[in-house]
């Protein structure tokens, strides 16, 4: 690789002023980094050199704004939001960084200057993917609005080894690859050893009385771990703040360095070390579908006990008193997955702090607040009371105290309705007894949110429909958002150059200001740069998809896309059933006109989710089938992206046209893939589902392809009983394309492969595809109409773009801030960089 970097080693120094912008300074610091940091000459370095140099580059000039945010906030009396959870998936930092230090521009010149093509240095990080879908993408998607909207705010999680695999597909299947992220080190954390915290596992519990011959339980544990926290600075767009996310990892306690050393058994010794290393060895790959694995909870509560633990220390260490912790801290606990919490917090303040039992309960419920993400009956999570005992033995004693208290006060409230009891009771009667953690959330928290306008509906008229007649004021809706910062201007930057040129740039912290595009409705030169802006990006994407699927696309067909986990109730395979049925229709007729499409799919199936990897096989299967038959004549083309992530959508969500959002209604509960869709310009095919139905509220019924039973709909035919064998005899299209895979017409020399797909879909078919076939494809004729109408479909595009400013994730979270937090921004000004007196 030959670069002008070379030509500067002559005058390389260390830069003693790492905050300077010029693009001289930064060339400098670059060919600086490469040197002292990565220690390569220029002329041998690669590109992981490159990006390493360039990322450490960019780090220092996040730490000035990063040790400041922390000063402020040490010296001021503030309020923090405590943002708990088991994911974040954060997406490439450096790109991310540049944008929201306004350093992207002086950066690509500078690394222009130095022989080398900015873009091409961003894709050699690894994307960081310490989580699942959308539930750790929402929290990443917060972290940016928080920093940006200048609240003091840290992200608490685990800090896994190995996060969500890399997806390759091998003849059609899934197959899953660890994901080494880490293996060429990571310039975005620095190590904080000096707050590392012990966390006890298993053991027992005894009383004991104090030396004031008070009665206290202690937890006499048969294991600790240590817990290192890991910090990464979070930066606001275009402010000062920059907050942390802080995840920990665990390592072997300190009894593992001599005792076990020294009484010769090295063996266990190492055993030891082995087993608290496991507890942050890897993300758990399961979207919606929990496992119930004892490491699971092992890890659960190993990061809840770490954050209090570190939340307390610091509350302490600045007021020297617990009782109003709940005035300086807000924890959101972000699904059931911290929800130990409520169990670990009282045994910090009545056990470790010797607080009593009411006062610590008083402190917990308003310190506390809780996010239901799913109304997925099997997704609920409860663990069985055995493991729990052997884990956490005390925190089994204070659920059940937890327990007995909320009980008595329900039965003073509703005196003999044990069914009440029941249901509504932390512990899980019959079968074996469970600890059911929403259950366990809701009763410790003062709030509880869905996160979309249906979603929260039905949790307070099913799924916590009891809790609801309780305390209907800790209910409330809190609809997701997603931060336009990566997703639009990241992603997207002719597009946002183009909006920035009509409207200013201030849309990017206050999207509803989209709205203003509409006066530039008809304005020709603008609706043809929307359209060029459009067409570039799919071709950017007809690129990516010939380098790695090798399928050649045609990119003036429709791109309709469906990227996110593979799960039956997101019914990718609705959409397969649809491309059968197209596909059919040209056998029969060859000469059929067709709007031609490309339909594009991503998404990873958890390892163990039979279904999801069949459907994945499927999708391929058929694209096999249907890409190479020359009948088809270039009219439909199926691609299956391998390996989606934060990074692919990136490319993926600018460049579609179609956004498919086909949950089955009332299973969704918001989605935020749709709304990076709606962002980007393309238009939704979707249900009356989650937050898709506030998109098509606020972008107009006639800018929507809406189809399908509702959620209503879906429960009364449930209840009246559905049986999807009538839909397969009544309608001929649909009984062919079942037929057609059921046969093995799409998988030669295996008949019987898809049998369980179209067996499942006839006899039980819980998620009605069957039902909802004909409209799904009667509207997808729609579609093809109206993208015939170029000028309409441009008219379509504009106004979903500008009606789109309600789902920008900082909308959501002043939301929060003000209904459930009640923190306020605090400002953090600069001060210039003073070696001398910092
Ligand atoms: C997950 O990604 C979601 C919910 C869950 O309970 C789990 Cl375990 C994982 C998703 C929802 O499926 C999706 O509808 C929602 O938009 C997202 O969380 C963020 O709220």
């Amino acid at each position: 690789m030959q670069t002008n970097v070379a030509n500067q080693t002559s005058n390389i120094t260390v830069e003693d002023d790492r905050t300077g912008l010029s693009i001289e300074t930064l060339k400098r610091a670059f060919a600086d980094n490469l040197f002292y940091i990565q220690g390569k000459l220029a002329i041998l370095a690669n590109f992981t050199d490159y990006y390493m140099a360039l990322s450490y580059t960019t780090r220092d000039r996040l730490l000035q704004r990063w040790l400041q945010t922390l000063k402020v906030y040490h010296e001021q009396d503030i309020k923090t939001v405590y943002y708990l959870s088991a994911e974040f998936l954060m997406g490439r930092h450096l790109g991310n960084s540049l944008i929201n230090l306004d350093l992207y521009e002086s950066i690509e010149q500078a690394v222009k200057e130095s022989g080398l093509d900015l873009t091409e240095v961003l894709e050699q990080e690894p994307d960081p993917g310490l989580g699942n879908g959308g539930l750790g993408r929402l929290a990443a998607c917060f972290l940016d609005s928080l920093a940006t909207l200048e609240i003091p705010a840290m992200g608490y999680g685990i800090r896994y080894e190995f996060g969500i695999f890399n997806q390759s597909i091998q003849h059609g299947w899934q197959v899953e690859i660890p994901d080494k992220w880490l293996k060429c080190g990571n310039p975005w954390e620095v190590v904080r050893y000096e707050s590392t915290v012990q966390v006890k596992f298993g053991g027992h519990t005894e009383v004991y009385n104090d030396d004031r011959g008070r009665p206290h339980t202690r937890w006499i544990p048969s294991f600790t771990v240590e817990g290192i926290p890991h910090d990464t600075p979070v930066p606001g767009y275009q402010t000062n703040t920059v907050n942390t996310l802080r995840l920990w990892k665990a390592e072997a306690g300190e009894d593992f360095n001599f005792q076990a050393f020294n009484s010769g058994d090295y063996d266990g010794a190492v055993a030891t070390k082995i087993k608290s290393e496991t507890i942050s060895k890897v993300l758990y790959p399961n979207d919606n579908t929990p496992q119930g694995r004892q490491l699971r909870l092992e890890q659960q509560f190993f990061f809840v006990s770490c954050s209090l633990q570190d939340i307390i220390r610091r509350h302490l260490k600045k007021y020297g008193r617990l009782d109003n912790l709940a005035d300086h801290a807000a924890v959101q606990l972000n699904d059931t997955h911290p929800a130990i919490s409520i169990a670990e917090m009282m045994r910090l303040l009545v056990d470790d702090h010797h607080m009593f039992w009411d006062e610590a309960w008083r402190i917990t419920q308003s310190t506390f607040a809780y996010t239901n993400h799913t109304l997925m009956p099997e997704a609920l999570e409860k663990w069985g009371v055995p493991l729990f005992e052997s884990l956490l033995p005390r925190h089994l004693e204070i659920i059940y105290e937890i327990n007995h208290r909320f009980l008595q006060d329900v039965q003073t409230w509703f005196p003999d309705d044990d069914e009440l009891l029941l249901r509504l009771s932390i512990i899980e009667e019959g079968g074996g007894k469970k600890v059911r953690m929403a259950n366990l959330a809701t009763v410790g928290s003062h709030a509880v949110n869905g996160v979309a306008a249906l979603h929260t509906e039905l949790l307070k008229q099913d799924v916590l429909k009891d809790f609801y007649k309780l305390w209907p004021e800790k209910f409330n809706n809190k609809t997701n958002g997603v931060t336009p910062r990566r997703w639009v201007l990241l992603a997207n930057p002719t597009f946002s150059e183009l909006i920035t040129e009509k409207i200013g740039g201030t849309w990017l912290k206050h999207l509803d200001e989209l709205r203003k595009l509409e006066t530039f409705i008809d304005d020709k030169d603008f609706r043809d740069r929307w359209r060029q802006v459009k067409q570039a990006n799919k071709q950017k994407l007809a690129d990516y998809i010939m380098a790695h699927n090798c399928v050649e696309v045609d990119v003036n067909s429709i791109f309709d896309i469906q990227v996110k986990r593979i799960h039956e109730y997101k019914r990718q395979h609705l959409d397969l059933l649809h491309i059968i049925g197209l596909y059919l229709r040209i056998k029969q007729n060859p000469n059929i006109k067709m709007t031609p499409r490309t339909f594009v799919f991503g998404g990873k199936a958890a390892p163990g989710y039979f279904m999801a990897k069949l459907i994945i096989k499927a999708i391929n299967a058929v694209a096999d089938v249907v890409n190479r038959d020359p009948d088809v004549h270039g009219r439909i083309k199926v691609v299956f992206l391998a390996n989606f992530s934060a990074s692919l959508g990136q490319l993926i969500y600018p460049a579609a046209d179609l956004s498919e959002q086909i949950s089955t209604a009332g299973k969704e509960a918001s989605g935020t893939g749709n709304m990076k869709f709606t962002m980007n310009g393309a238009l939704t095919i979707g249900t009356l589902d989650g937050a898709n139905i506030e998109i098509r509220e606020e972008v107009g019924e006639d800018n929507f392809f809406l189809f399908g039973l509702t959620a209503a709909e879906v429960e009364k035919m449930k209840y009246e009983g559905y049986n999807p064998r009538d839909y397969y005899e009544s309608n001929e299209e649909l009984r062919n394309v079942l037929d057609r895979l059921a046969m093995g017409y799409f998988s030669p020399g295996e008949k019987d492969l898809f049998k369980p797909l179209v067996d499942s879909l006839l006899h039980h078919d819980e998620y009605m595809l069957l039902a909802d076939y004909q409209a799904y494809s009667d509207c997808q004729a729609k579609v093809s109409e109206a993208y015939k109408d170029v000028e309409h479909w441009t008219t379509m595009s504009i106004l979903n773009v500008a009606r789109s400013g309600k789902f920008s994730s900082d909308r959501t979270i002043k939301e929060y801030c003000d209904e459930i937090w009640k923190v306020k921004p605090v400002k953090v000004e600069l001060e210039p960089y003073d070696p001398a007196r910092a």
